[in-house]
């Protein structure tokens, strides 16, 4: 098939699903565009099967607001007709989907046709899409999107009691490769961070007020003041100011890295006793999926999709949104004793297995499959 991936490029839990999404595509062989305004952060070095058209909006004075969607649609078009695709997937519901129905409209006036998938991935439905100012143009889209996906059976839900559509939604789970078993980091790496007797704790995301970052430092101070630790911050975002200021007093600076946006979340992963993840809402909590899939035990609060994730007592543990003290147990209960948090990294390990890349991916290609005739 020759599949057409619109997508934000940048470091967001989306736009890491559609890059990795249309990475494996193109290894099974399908042709992969991707159309967005910068090359994905993930897409790495050349591939095979790849392809990335960028979406260009010229700087005129009379734009306050310079019109991505319209220039957006217009790339769609012609990708559509230059590399003759079967199928566009779209991934965030703003301003995506409603770009895929205008190009999808102006193809049909010339004789083409063309179907859009739309991904939901979160906020673009429990935060932004919601707004009354979207809500008119989500709902109209959903309705028209050939199919509609959601990343979690509580974003469904969530889809279902913020817009009228009854639309079927159906729901394929983020995914991660599988990854080797865990072992001992390298003991040089993690000398990096942390003296051999402490533990490391992590919490990677956009430092956005969802994310509730004041929890996961105040977690960590409850954890350190008990078991010492250092906490390692990656990623940055608005909150991150705020941040660095409790920090200062709650004296923990020499405690506490912020070590920015990184790209091989992965390779950080590895190294951490425990990941940290609080947030307000959370409608699957892909960076928690990718932290257990290396064997990192996950602290998290019990909202939106995060419990089809991580598993009560079993991952990891889960607690209601500003509970830092319940989190703090926890996490204590877990980096207490080195053989419970052996059997935690394997058991976070097995759950994630659940969401091996393979088997998730040929449930979008049979989305498509309902579109597109040839194989
Ligand atoms: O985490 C974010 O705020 C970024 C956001 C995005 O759209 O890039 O993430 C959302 O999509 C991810 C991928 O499907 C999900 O794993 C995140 O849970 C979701 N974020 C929220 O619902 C807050």
């Amino acid at each position: 098939m020759r599949i057409g991936i619109v997508l934000y490029p940048t470091f967001g839990g989306s736009g890491v699903v559609a890059t990795e999404l249309g990475k494996s595509l193109a290894s099974r062989g399908h042709e992969v565009h991707f159309i967005t305004y910068s090359q994905p952060v993930r897409l790495g070095s050349f591939r095979e099967n790849i392809s990335y058209h960028e979406v260009s909006v010229s700087d005129y004075p009379l734009f306050e607001y310079p019109p991505y969607e319209t220039v957006l649609a217009s790339k769609m078009v012609d990708v559509v007709k230059r590399e003759k695709l079967d199928i566009l997937h779209v991934h965030y519901a703003i301003p995506h989907a409603s770009a895929a129905y205008m190009a999808k409209m102006i193809l049909n006036s010339q004789n083409i046709e063309i179907p859009f998938v739309t991904t939901l991935h979160g906020t673009d439905i429990t935060l932004v899409g919601k707004d009354a100012s979207f809500e008119p143009v989500i709902t109209f889209c959903l309705n028209e999107s050939d199919a509609v996906t959601a990343v979690s059976e509580s974003l469904k839900e969530d889809t279902y009691s913020h817009f009228s559509t009854t639309r079927h939604i159906n729901v394929i789970p983020n995914f991660i490769p599988l990854q080797d078993d865990y072992k001992e980091p390298e003991s040089s790496i993690r000398l990096r961070y942390a003296d051999p007797e402490e533990k490391i704790i992590c919490h990677i995301s956009n430092f956005r007020k969802v994310k509730r970052v004041e929890d996961v430092l105040l977690t960590f101070n409850r954890i350190n003041e008990k078991i010492p630790s250092k906490l390692l911050l990656v990623g940055d975002g608005p909150e991150r100011y705020k941040l660095e200021e409790l920090c200062t007093k709650l004296k923990l600076c020499d405690r506490v890295k912020f070590l920015g946006k990184i790209s091989d979340t992965l390779g950080m992963l590895k190294i951490a006793d425990l990941f940290l993840l609080p947030s307000e809402t959370e409608s699957f909590g892909l960076v928690a999926l990718e932290a257990m899939a290396v064997g990192v035990p996950v602290i998290s609060s019990n909202t939106g999709g995060l419990p089809e994730v991580n598993v009560q007592g079993v991952s990891g543990y889960l607690s209601d949104v500003g509970d830092v003290e319940d989190m703090a147990i926890n996490g204590l209960k877990i980096l207490g004793d080195p053989e419970i948090l052996l059997q935690f990294r394997k058991n976070a390990q097995e759950r994630a297995r659940e969401f091996d890349l393979e088997s998730i991916v040929k449930q979008y290609e049979d989305v498509y499959r309902k579109f597109v005739k040839i194989s």
